[in-house]
């Protein structure tokens, strides 16, 4: 069941679904080997939210500012590997929403807790945007605001659930976009927490 925000958004309701219990085993298993952590921006603030990666390239932001990285700064080893499960999922949901060949080599892992929140911003780390980007909500609500090219310009709030998977691409890859602070909540395979995966291209 498909909804099409705008020109290259579309949200595919409930599309992990049937295949939660393996995404969260995955997910445990790059989590036991690359653990969640909560990261510094270039401004020197504390991220609520609590990351990690996998697949050739991790995202990562300090004090130095943002970048993908092949090497997990916590560790000094590689990210671990994308499981099968994520990039199958990734790849075939973007070629739902008309994105063929979409190769991921990179898979952000947001964590939250209830009060955590992710501010406007934009993704442009990446270096064709041309590639879309694919996200996997798990776990409890949240409201994502979806803006426009600026900054300033108006955002449209769309609650995300457990389950959802949404392809961000074409004239829809450089808006505005953040998440609002997540309520209290508990899910019954995640507790008190919301798991976002993002699928990109990062080279
Ligand atoms: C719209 N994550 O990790 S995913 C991020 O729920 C990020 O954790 C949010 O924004 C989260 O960068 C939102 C949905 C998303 C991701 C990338 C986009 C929406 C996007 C890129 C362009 C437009
Ligand atoms: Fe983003």
């Amino acid at each position: 069941w498909r909804e099409e925000l705008c020109d290259g958004a579309v949200v595919l309701r409930g599309h992990a679904l049937a295949i939660e219990a393996g995404l969260l085993g995955a997910i445990d298993e790059v989590i036991a080997q690359a653990p969640l952590r909560h990261m510094t921006t270039p401004g020197g603030f504390r991220m609520s939210v609590a990351m990690t990666s996998c697949g050739r390239y991790g995202w990562v932001t300090d004090r130095s500012g943002y970048r993908y990285d092949a090497v997990d700064p916590d560790s000094g080893k590689r990210w671990p590997q994308m499981p099968g499960v994520f990039f199958k999922l990734a790849q075939e949901a973007a070629l739902a929403a008309g994105f063929a060949d979409f190769v991921p080599d990179a898979c952000l892992i947001n964590c939250y807790e209830p009060g955590a929140r992710m501010s406007l911003h934009q993704d442009k780390d990446e270096h064709d945007f041309r590639q879309p980007i694919v996200s996997v909500s798990l776990g409890i609500p949240a409201v994502f605001q979806f803006g426009g090219d600026r900054r300033e310009d108006k955002a449209m709030r769309i609650p995300l659930q457990h389950g959802d998977v949404v392809v961000w691409g074409g004239a829809a890859r450089l808006r505005y976009h953040g998440v609002l602070a997540l309520k209290p909540a508990t899910h019954p395979l995640l507790g008190a927490r919301r798991i976002n995966l993002t699928f990109r291209k990062a080279s």
